[in-house]
């Protein structure tokens, strides 16, 4: 392992841009990039949205608003309230500020620019150093398979609520698509990845469906550390929770690891949930157990120290037999 371990780590939403938060404010520029789902876009209202990039970029400027998750904090709805007064479509809501990224989102794809390059432009304009790029500059969609048939992710995640009983998943357009260009390159110099506490099913598999990403991941016999998304077992709530029940897998740090299998060779897993560490740990993985739950800034960049002390520790000591 280099001195100068690089660290790529793959992230989704909310959950996603807590821990790059954290990641970056440990790491320099030149020893992280986040790779970001982009099978969330959809273009609503003629406007490219790009939630998951848009939720990293905020998390690391430091504007998104903690409530919410998403959006921008200090957000106002002028332009959603005038939407509805005139009968348009307001169950997507783009805060008044929030739609200057849209907007110029949609500019610059409509010259031509790419989905990475836009990323670049929004980071350099939101004063980021560190490099957030999209798994693919290729489209790649999330259809969500339900006991009403299927849907686009953000009509299912958001229009309905995740109401729908959750039957799978699938990626319109990955068969076809190619990593960005800086992501392979970065998944060829990485020592490590850090998988974020993001939603297993439609933020992290998308990545991983990109042509050649997981074998890539494999074959390149690097530390693979995750963070569960879920903590403390059926107590958690939110959409997660009920997708993996419906799944029939168990809401559980070991049911996330259960769906990851051997990609993943090292979990991270709360004290909540230290019991299951033998069980996880029987799948071939290690574990570390510690604090997950990120609140203040000062967890999300303690959690990230915990994910890239495990990752670099992994690199040292020889593999589980
Ligand atoms: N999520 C919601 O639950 N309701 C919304 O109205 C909503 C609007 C929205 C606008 C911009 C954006 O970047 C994200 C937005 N999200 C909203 C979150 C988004 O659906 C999710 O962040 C991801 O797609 C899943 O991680």
């Amino acid at each position: 392992m280099s001195a100068e371990p690089f660290i790529l780590a793959l992230a989704g939403g909310v959950g996603g841009g807590k821990l790059a938060r954290g990641l970056a404010a440990v790491l320099p520029p030149e020893r992280l990039t986040i790779a970001v789902n982009t099978a969330d876009d959809f273009v609503h209202l003629g406007l490219h949205i790009s939630p998951d990039i848009d939720s990293v970029l905020y998390a690391l400027a430091d504007l998104n608003d903690p409530e919410r998750g998403w959006g921008l904090a200090g957000e106002t709805w002028q332009f959603m309230d005038a939407l509805e007064r005139l009968g348009g479509e307001t169950w997507f809501r783009l805060g008044d500020r929030d739609l200057a990224t849209h907007m110029l989102r949609t500019q610059e794809l409509a010259k031509g620019r790419s989905l990475s390059e836009v990323a670049a432009l929004l980071a350099r304009r939101l004063g980021i150093e560190h490099a957030v790029v999209p798994m693919s500059d290729d489209p790649v969609r999330s259809i969500v398979d339900t006991d009403e048939g299927t849907m686009a992710f953000q009509d299912y995640f958001v229009r309905r609520k995740c109401e729908p009983v959750f039957r799978g998943v699938s990626f319109a357009g990955a068969d076809k698509a190619q990593p960005a260009a800086t992501f392979a390159t970065v998944l060829e110099r990485a020592n490590a990845v850090v998988i974020t506490p993001s939603n297993p099913f439609v933020s992290i598999d998308p990545i991983l469906a990109v042509p050649g990403m997981r074998d890539t991941l494999l074959g390149r016999c690097i530390p693979v550390v995750a963070v569960s998304p879920v903590v403390g077992g059926n107590a958690v709530k939110g959409p997660l929770a009920k997708m993996m029940r419906e799944r029939g897998m168990d809401v559980s740090p070991l049911g996330v690891a259960r769906h990851y299998g051997s990609l993943v060779s090292g979990w991270i897993v709360d004290d909540a949930d230290r019991a299951l560490a033998p069980a996880i740990e029987a799948l071939g993985c290690r574990v570390r157990v510690c604090n997950t739950m990120m609140h203040a800034i000062e967890d999300k960049t303690q959690l990230a120290r915990e994910a890239v002390d495990f990752a670099l520790k992994f690199a040292a000591e020889p593999a589980l037999t």
